[in-house]
């Protein structure tokens, strides 16, 4: 068994734990990553592709947002489209200024690797078999194998980072953690494709066939997602059934017209609303989607996570800095908080927009009712911008 160590073991090279890392190199702190698949695996998946102000500054602090500043697309307002009918949401009048900056996941994650590994950061692609251990005492390490040889990595704290399916929660009695969760009767179809978006900025649409979204992937993709079943089959949705299908629910008018293209990805993502506390287990501390999961209708999985990482790098920064636990201690009260009124603003832009089958009509009016409300009430308009460029990390 080889032994390192370093002062902060962080498991998974997502966006949060990529991000943790660079913000606490920043600072000197060490930290090594331990993540499951390759790097070629992680730097093609396909997620996220808004992201809020405060995403956008934590880029800036890690020294990853040099592309950024050049693809990245400022977006000041977007669309919904109701039953066809379009109408366009002023973000930066209704948040006093602020927008939201269009950049695929995919390469944020791209900059965060290649900025960390440039920097001397340690990253230990294809790491089977992590485990956190002895993270309720004060000499909690992380054991795993590569390449057939086992490793121990010894630390001061623990950070898991893996992700909804990741090993983190799962060491943590059940009996400890208190679970919130919602599971919606929809999921998402997503396409990436080689064709211009139906417009220069998103559209949501609600209509009575259901749910749909039009984004994009600057300069040339645009990023499509269809309201289905959980249990949907691709194979029942050739191209062309994609197609069609995203015509008839943005709707007819005029300038309406989605351009048809090479579909380089298709995938169907589950709707779960998900929180898991408290966030601390002894020296182990979960973020992002180890942590929590949103439906991606409000465009806050990944933003979210990037404010836990803000904590708690803050946090870690206390106690080497400062010699003080206040950050540690505090580190899962302050992040459920901004959680919990994401997770709130994601569960209502959710609602609000996805028809369900056995929804009465009752309901069916009140959804309509809280759409036409928002676009004809200021005060909504600026509960709405304010939610979705993001709320202050
Ligand atoms: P991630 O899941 O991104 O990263 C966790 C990392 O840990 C992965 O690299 C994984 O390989 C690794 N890992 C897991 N288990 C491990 C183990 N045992 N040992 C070592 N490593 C391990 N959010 C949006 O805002 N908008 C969207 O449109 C959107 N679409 C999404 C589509 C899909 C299919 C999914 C799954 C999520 C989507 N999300 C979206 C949410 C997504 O962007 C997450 O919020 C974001 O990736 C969270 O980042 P992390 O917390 O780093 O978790
Ligand atoms: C995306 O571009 O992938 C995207 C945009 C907005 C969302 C969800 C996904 O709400």
């Amino acid at each position: 068994m080889t032994v390192n160590r370093t002062q902060i073991g962080i498991i998974g090279a997502g966006p949060a734990g990529l991000m943790l890392a660079r913000l606490l190199m920043e600072q000197g702190i060490s930290s090594v990553i331990l993540e499951a698949k390759t790097r070629k695996y992680v730097e093609n998946r396909i997620r996220a592709g808004v992201l809020e102000s405060g995403t956008v500054d934590l880029l800036n602090r890690a020294k990853a947002d040099y592309r950024l500043k050049v693809k990245g697309q400022i977006h000041e307002g977007l669309e919904l489209s109701i039953n066809g009918q379009r109408s366009r949401i002023d973000l930066k009048r209704y948040s006093k200024g602020k927008s939201v900056t269009i950049y695929g996941q995919t390469e944020l994650t791209i900059d965060l690797i290649n900025t960390h590994l440039k920097a001397g950061g340690e990253i230990v692609f294809d790491a089977q078999n992590v485990q956190p251990n002895n993270f309720n005492t004060l000499e909690p390490k992380l054991t795993y194998s590569k390449n057939n040889i086992d490793y121990q990595l010894d630390c001061d704290f623990i950070a898991g980072c893996d992700g909804f399916h990741g090993i983190s929660r799962s060491k943590i009695p059940i009996k400890d953690q208190n679970i919130f969760e919602r599971v919606y009767p929809y999921a998402w179809l997503g396409i990436l494709a080689e064709s211009p978006p139906p417009s220069n900025e998103l559209i949501y649409a609600t209509h009575k066939r259901g749910f749909a979204l039009y984004s994009m992937r600057p300069p040339s993709l645009s990023r499509s997602y269809l309201q289905c079943s959980p249990s949907l089959d691709l194979n029942d949705w050739p191209d062309n059934r994609i197609w069609d299908e995203l015509q008839i629910r943005l709707g007819s008018q005029i300038d309406s017209h989605v351009s048809q293209g090479k579909i380089r990805e298709k995938g169907v993502t589950p709707m779960r609303s998900f929180v898991v506390e408290p966030l601390r287990y002894g020296n182990l501390f979960l973020a992002g989607d180890a942590a929590h999961i949103v439906p991606p209708t409000g465009a806050k999985g990944l933003n979210l996570a990037m404010s836990d990482i803000q904590y708690l790098a803050d946090a870690f920064l206390d106690f080497y800095k400062n010699n003080s636990f206040t950050g540690i201690n505090n580190y899962s009260d302050r992040a459920l908080s901004r959680i919990w009124k994401t997770e709130r603003f994601s569960w209502w832009m959710t609602s609000i927009l996805h028809k369900t089958k056995n929804e009465s009509s009752f309901d069916d009016r009140i959804r309509l009712t809280e759409l036409e409300y928002l676009l004809s009430s200021e005060a909504a308009m600026r509960s709405f911008a304010e939610n979705y460029v993001g709320l202050p990390f």
